[in-house]
């Protein structure tokens, strides 16, 4: 069975559309046909600053929600990054082999440090990506799950990997990425040319899973759309609609062909009016079964404790050869 390895970062009270159309979804159907390892990636999380009880409560409330999406612990390995002490090692041997003016190219890194200045950035901003690249190559996994957004961070992972392997001999798989292209990026619903997102969107922009559904179904029915009255498929030209159309067609599983059809003659108001409700049938057993989990912490404590172990059985394994292909004389 091929590896699938993903994470995601405990950034927020609550995952953005986004996050679940975009990756998680894929990691939930991969379970079932792949050696699936999934985390939540609390040491990307301290990157750009961040509150100590904050990060706790992100992390338990991301991994109850992935939990409720159904990612199943029996089939499939689920932990947290920083029980694994190997992410960190082996970013360290990683960023060794990175070239300065290579990490300085990754745009995320750009986008992000623009935001906040450069002076003021962290240099674990910038070297994000090469942990990120540990998290994979640990793991020898064939392919990751992720959003458009990630491309660039997996061909940096595919660069490093063939790079040590040339370097000190055959060590890492080659991972792929896996972006299926309907939903690789679900678009901001104020700013439908800029993805949707937990740090740039505004509030009114941004769809959250665990947010008042009442809320929710009020930013559908106010999402920018375009000029003209038709509903058609037209990502260049319509960018509100089509993402709305792809927004629905993922959650209903209705073809965007069948959409286009069914609303014929009819107006914005209607798709829009229609979507609230596939959103929020959607997303109450998702927040209900997030609560569950949540009030539950010994048993989500359990969990990981096993989920740890397993991911631990792989990544020192991978790790004891990095360290003996560059040359590190064994502990004894
Ligand atoms: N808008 C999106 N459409 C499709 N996929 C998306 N992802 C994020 N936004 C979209 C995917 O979600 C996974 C987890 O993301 P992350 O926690 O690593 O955060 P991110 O990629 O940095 O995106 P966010 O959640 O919007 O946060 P910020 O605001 O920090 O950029 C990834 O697989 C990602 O591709």
């Amino acid at each position: 069975r091929p590896r699938v390895l993903s994470g995601i970062q405990p950034t927020a009270d609550s995952f953005h559309l986004g996050n679940y159309l975009g990756a998680v979804r894929n990691w939930v159907t991969m379970q079932d046909t792949c050696d699936a390892y999934y985390m939540v990636v609390d040491l990307h999380a301290i990157t750009a600053g961040h509150d100590a009880k904050v990060l706790r409560d992100r992390t338990r409330v991301s991994l109850a929600q992935l939990l409720a999406f159904g990612i199943d612990p029996t089939r499939s390995t689920l932990f947290i990054q920083s029980h694994v002490p190997e992410h960190a090692q082996l970013g360290w041997v990683l960023s060794c082999i990175t070239g300065f003016g290579e990490a300085s190219r990754m745009t995320q890194f750009k986008d992000k440090s623009a935001k906040q200045g450069a002076e003021r950035s962290s240099v674990g901003l910038f070297t994000y990506p090469i942990l990120q690249a540990a998290d994979i190559l640990l793991y020898q996994a064939d392919a990751v799950p992720v959003g458009e957004d990630q491309r660039q961070h997996l061909e940096l992972t595919r660069d490093l990997a063939q790079r040590f392997n040339h370097l000190f001999g055959k060590t890492f798989t080659l991972p792929e990425a896996y972006i299926p292209k309907a939903t690789a990026k679900i678009l901001d619903l104020q700013d439908p040319t800029a993805k949707m997102s937990k740090s740039s969107s505004s509030p009114t922009g941004l769809l959250e899973i665990m947010e008042d559904k009442a809320r929710s179904a009020k930013k559908i029915k106010s999402a920018v759309t375009d000029t003209g009255r038709e509903i058609l498929f037209d990502p260049e030209d319509k960018p509100g609609v089509s993402n709305l159309l792809t927004i629905y067609s993922a959650l209903s599983g209705r073809t965007i062909e069948d959409l286009v059809t069914a609303y014929a003659g009819k107006g914005y108001g209607d798709l829009k009016k229609d979507l609230a409700e596939v959103f929020v049938d959607f997303v109450t057993p998702i927040q209900a079964a997030t609560r569950e989990y949540l009030d539950d912490p010994a048993q989500l404590d359990k969990m990981l404790a096993i989920g740890a172990e397993k991911a631990r059985a792989v990544a020192s394994q991978t790790l004891a050869a990095v360290y003996d292909h560059v040359g590190f004389i064994p502990a004894k």
